[in-house]
């Protein structure tokens, strides 16, 4: 057990720096106050309000450094589509001073550089295992502590386990024929290799039209000999308008930031607004205001687009008329009539998750791009060769083959680990319908368990850092509030679960996003249950969350451990 202790933890001074409550055992596994899963955003603040709370804590992250989704998607292209200032940690105002952004569209790199810095500056690295998974977590019942087991057999026992595993983090790599087969280079966006790949002089195909293949499409094109892009669904996407950030905005924003993040904290998804203007409903306005307004958000460009009129998310006539207008811009910038044609997405705009995108139309217009109708009513790709892919009668020859395919989102990561709560129950059972939560906080029948940015939360509805920010500051205030009361063990009770469901469904339904097959309601997994999984409203669920914890947790059952 002891050898159990040292590959675990790697070092064992990290022990002693976790805290004032590390405490060691000779014939059980080490105890650790809390374990965190994963070294992203949301990790990384959990591991700092552990250190502040003066509690050990032990963070398993599979990666070789923080940066969770950022230190995983370093495709080309690969840049964030919240702003610069407001996609950044807020509880810090020393940090959000000294940090410079330079564009207003942050890229990875300089989003991984800034969590490094973080990391660095709040020395958070000596609390996390890297490369080492976390398989398991098992609740010992009689001991209120979960038993937490490594890809690399060490074991922890700890008081509370914090899921910071990440809303898109498992990747899907689509189970196509002969996919493992091909003799060229394959790679997802999502798990993009460290060394640089090159596609100069190569053949290069890409498989999916999301947010992640918007971004790549065009910056691979660029040095591609030839790039073919297989599209099975069309997708809307707005044009961002990114450029470097102006120093004097920037030292505008700083001089007030708090403020400004406290008016962001008050809009929807939590960021905007300073785009924030009047709004009336699209259906209630003139045609000509209407055109007008909509080419003035058009060329404004970024995620407020559908902030423009306040019908669009809510009734789909309104949404078609956003919608048939985006479809008009795609015509007038795509040469060929008929590579526009297939780029013209039907039905709603902004029910799938709306893309932001740098010069995406424009770059089927180059001579070197290609694109592969690979829907139903298309050539369906039945399976990958040795040097291609195989779509209809046709065989494309490629030399890179790049999967954009997306993630087993906000539930994939979560499974992945074998949680079993009270009685053995295994969490992946108990969700086989579709995940149940309370405040997407934590689960029935599991014990200290909580998951940040869990299903049944704004999430991926949200800022991700600001919604994330706001769980890791609620667990740790809760967990703060059981030290002073003398709790051990909280539990979400099973009719505020049934209730928030009902809750969460209810607020959904009155927008349009659970009307189309979109990675929200699992649709892009094949078997995934078909569950709306975020809440759609971010500062209504703060003040549920902040009301549920002034009324001593309501909803939750505290319990005391024995010895
Ligand atoms: O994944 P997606 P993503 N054969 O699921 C296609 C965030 N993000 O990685 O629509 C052929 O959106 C699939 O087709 P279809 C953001 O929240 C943010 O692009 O299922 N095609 C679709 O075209 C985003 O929404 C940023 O028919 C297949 C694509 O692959 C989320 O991550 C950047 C297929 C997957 O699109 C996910 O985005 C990047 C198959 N077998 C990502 N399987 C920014 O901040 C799937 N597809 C800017």
């Amino acid at each position: 057990m002891v050898h159990v202790l040292e590959v675990a933890f790697g070092m064992s001074e990290s022990m002693v720096d976790a805290g004032a409550n590390t405490e060691t055992s000779d014939t059980g596994p080490p105890r650790v106050d809390t374990v965190v899963v994963g070294a992203g955003f949301a990790g990384m603040y959990m591991i700092h309000r552990m250190i502040q709370q003066g509690r050990s804590v032990r963070c398993f992250e599979g990666g070789t450094d923080v940066g969770g989704t950022w230190y995983w998607n370093r495709y080309p292209g690969a840049r964030c589509d919240v702003e610069s200032m407001e996609y950044s940690y807020d509880f810090d105002e020393q940090l959000q001073q000294e940090w410079e952004w330079t564009e207003k569209y942050a890229t990875q790199p300089e989003i991984l550089a800034y969590a490094q810095h973080v990391a660095d500056r709040f020395d958070l690295r000596n609390h996390i295992t890297f490369g080492t998974r976390v398989e398991s977590a098992v609740l010992d019942e009689s001991a209120g502590r979960w038993i937490v087991t490594t890809d690399d057999g060490g074991t922890v026992s700890a008081q509370f386990l914090v899921m910071a595993t990440g809303c898109l983090s498992s990747a899907n790599l689509p189970d196509i024929e002969g996919r493992d087969a091909f003799t060229g280079e394959l790679v997802h966006t999502g798990r993009w290799p460290h060394h640089e790949v090159q596609f100069e002089g190569k053949r290069v195909g890409v498989v999916g039209t999301g947010s992640s293949g918007i971004q790549a499409i065009p910056v691979i094109a660029r040095t591609a000999e030839h790039l073919t892009v297989f599209q099975r669904t069309a997708q809307f996407t707005i044009p961002a308008r990114n450029g470097p950030l102006d120093p004097v905005e920037q030292q505008r924003v700083k001089t007030e930031y708090a403020a400004f993040r406290e008016r962001n904290r008050q809009m929807f998804a939590a960021f905007g607004s300073k785009y924030l203007r009047p709004a009336t409903d699209a259906l209630d306005t003139d045609p000509d205001e209407f055109h007008r307004e909509m080419e003035f958000l058009w060329e404004r460009g970024g995620a407020m687009f559908l902030s423009g009129f306040r019908d669009f998310m809510r009734s789909p006539e309104a949404n078609h008329m956003a919608a048939d207008f985006v479809r008009g811009k795609i015509a007038e910038m795509v040469d060929d009539p008929a590579t526009a044609a297939l780029l013209t997405p039907d039905g709603l705009i902004g029910c799938k998750r709306l893309v932001i995108d740098t010069d995406y139309y424009v770059t089927y217009n180059r001579p070197n791009v290609s694109l592969v109708d690979v829907s139903e009513q298309g050539t369906p790709i039945t399976r990958i060769t040795p040097t291609g892919i195989q779509a209809g009668d046709q065989h494309h020859d490629l030399d890179v083959l790049v999967f954009a395919t997306g993630f087993d989102a906000m539930t994939g990561s979560l499974l992945r680990v074998d949680i079993r709560g009270r009685g053995g129950k295994r969490l992946a059972d108990e969700w086989q319908a579709g995940p149940t939560t309370y405040l997407g906080l934590g689960v029935h029948g599991f014990p200290n368990l909580f998951t940040v940015a869990g299903p049944g939360s704004p999430s991926v509805l949200a800022n991700m850092i600001i919604a994330t920010e706001q769980h890791v500051d609620w667990i740790s205030d809760c967990m703060a509030y059981m030290r002073d009361q003398g709790l051990d063990l909280i539990e979400a009770d099973a009719e505020s679960v049934a209730s928030w469901v009902e809750h969460v469904n209810a607020v959904a339904d009155r927008t349009i996003f659970p009307s189309c097959n979109s990675w929200y309601v699992g649709a892009n997994i094949p078997g995934k249950p078909r569950v709306f999984m975020p809440l759609p409203g971010f500062p209504a669920y703060v003040e549920t969350c902040n009301n549920v914890a002034a009324n001593n947790y309501e909803g939750f059952v505290f319990e005391t451990v024995t010895a």
